[in-house]
């Protein structure tokens, strides 16, 4: 075995990549960032707290989420930083925790995981300014707690832990992104690719699509968002900007081909890169967390230059492209945070006692690249006319360019954002439980998640954590689920693997 990395859905055998990763991570970049995680928690093993500590906790385990760093020196560089700071004697080996039990195993990677997809969210309230000290400490416990032994229910508790911190952590980044670049309004977005020089940004980073636009500010250069960059559209201190166009793409499993001889620049800010084609490798830059070997990378001082003078020199389409999303649609809608549709929560509530609104479906979550998960759109196609559907998260793509019309001037399609933007779902459905005098659970609510890497474990955990029942999860259960814990979730949450769209809607629809 020359790795071992189960930490995805597309995991080799939906068991664990061994040799290379599904990813494309090679053996070297899945034994480093073992190293890294080993050095994260011998660090905190030392007992101390200071802020370049958790600055380096949260971008070592940034660092390791699924298509984030594909590039050996820069992570070299990064374990050479943590070690710097390790002042005390002690070995921990990850690999200790992958040959433990099945259920130790399990759990602990759960917790490893949740902390992962948090650190990313941690990373970009910080960058806006934003940190909490809870959030910052309990990192330091969890990864120390990752080390020892402990029962099986201690480690589920934890699991859980991790979620109810997770839930803080993706609230301040809610206050974060709202606070800096205003509440997201409803918003139109086109695929239509307009002539001229232009920049695609993709990642899940508010501050660099800020900068990138500051910065290509009356240069003749247009920005068009893609994968989790769309509901940036929605926010007004972004939105202000007349070059910010539209969407390119869909979701991130089809940028290979999407990018394929692309007239424009590329900047990945977070997840998900792909490993790059030659078809347009001279065109990629990587900002933050990501890197690339062989690509520019853009550091710290944010200065887009590159990326710029490739736009120009590139020069865009001659014509307007008209690229829809992949059931043909042209225009895609976001900006339906918790803001806005509790804006008008009366009117869903009228509509829900009159029974214009029968069912709430969330369908969130990641998208990836198995045939499996046209289960998502085809679920989507398939809700009844008196339903609405929430969605949030990359997975949405699968369905976001479809024209659902509305329900008395409520569209049935909302996009509530970014995966992180599970805090407004939550926050919608906490308050119409409120309004409606019941729990969670007893609402017309469905949660049908999709998953790809860690940041869908966090949120899990969040939900987990808030005791939502029923949530199907899909298309495939993670690998480091193991039975007897599948077993305790099934147990305690009614937690489901999605079957077809026409037998859960069947059973969703029976039930209520
Ligand atoms: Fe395999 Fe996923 Fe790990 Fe990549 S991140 S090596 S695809 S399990
Ligand atoms: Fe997507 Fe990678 Fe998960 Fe933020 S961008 S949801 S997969």
């Amino acid at each position: 075995m020359d790795m071992f990395c189960f930490q995805c859905e597309q995991t080799a055998k939906g068991e664990a990549c061994t040799s290379v990763g599904v990813c494309g991570k090679n053996s070297n970049v899945s034994n480093l960032q073992d190293d890294l995680i080993n050095s994260i928690i011998e660090l905190v093993n030392c007992g101390k707290e200071s802020e370049i500590i958790t600055d380096l906790i949260i971008r070592g385990l940034f660092t390791t989420i699924t298509n984030v760093n594909f590039d050996e020196k820069s992570i070299k560089e990064l374990i050479t930083a943590i070690k710097n700071q390790i002042n005390c004697q002690n070995n921990f080996n990850i690999k200790n925790i992958w040959n433990n039990n099945d259920d130790t195993k399990s759990l602990k990677a759960l917790i490893l995981f949740g902390l992962k997809g948090m650190a990313a969210y941690a990373y970009h309230a910080k960058i806006l300014g934003y940190e909490d000290k809870t959030i910052n400490s309990f990192f330091y416990k969890a990864l120390r707690d990752i080390s020892k032994e402990l029962s099986t229910d201690e480690l589920f508790n934890l699991a859980l832990k991790v979620g109810e911190v997770n839930l803080k952590c993706m609230e301040l980044l809610d206050k974060a992104n709202t606070e800096t670049y205003g509440q997201p309004v409803p918003t139109k977005i086109t695929t239509n690719i307009l002539p001229g020089p232009f920049i695609v940004i993709s990642g899940h980073d508010l501050r660099d699509l800020e900068l990138l636009l500051e910065q290509t500010k009356n240069k003749g250069i247009n920005i068009y968002t893609h994968g989790e960059m769309l509901p940036c559209h929605s926010y007004p201190k972004l939105n202000k900007y007349p070059h910010l166009k539209g969407n390119f793409g869909t979701a991130w499993q089809n940028q290979q081909k999407e990018f394929d001889n692309i007239p424009g620049a590329i900047l990945f800010t977070t997840n998900c890169i792909m490993p790059v084609k030659n078809s347009y490798a001279d065109r990629v830059f990587t900002t933050s967390i990501v890197h690339y070997p062989n690509i520019t990378h853009i550091g710290e001082d944010k200065n887009f230059e590159p990326v710029i003078e490739k736009a120009l020199e590139l020069g865009g389409y001659n014509e307007t492209q008209n690229f829809t999303g992949i059931n043909g649609g042209n225009i895609l809608t976001s900006g339906f945070a918790h803001n806005t549709v509790l804006s008008i929560k009366d009117k869903i509530l009228e509509a829900i006692n009159s029974n214009s609104i029968k069912h709430i479906f969330l369908v969130g979550g990641c998208d990836g690249a198995k045939t499996g998960r046209n289960y998502y759109t085809n679920f989507v196609k398939q809700t009844p006319d008196n339903s609405i559907v929430l969605t949030l998260a990359c997975g949405k793509y699968r369905f976001n360019d479809l024209d659902l019309k509305d329900i008395n001037g409520i569209p049935r399609l909302l996009d509530l954002g970014q995966c992180n933007d599970a805090y407004s779902a939550i926050k919608i459905a906490v308050e119409l439980a409120k309004s409606l005098n019941c729990s969670v659970n007893n609402l017309p609510l469905s949660i049908i998640l999709s998953w790809y890497e860690q940041k869908a474990v966090c949120i899990l955990l969040s939900l987990l954590y808030l005791g939502i029942e029923n949530i199907r999860l899909g298309p495939t259960l993670p690998a480091f689920v193991s039975p007897n814990i599948w077993k305790l979730l099934v147990e305690k949450f009614k937690i489901k693997q999605i079957s077809t769209p026409e037998n859960d809607l069947k059973d969703i629809l029976s039930s209520y």
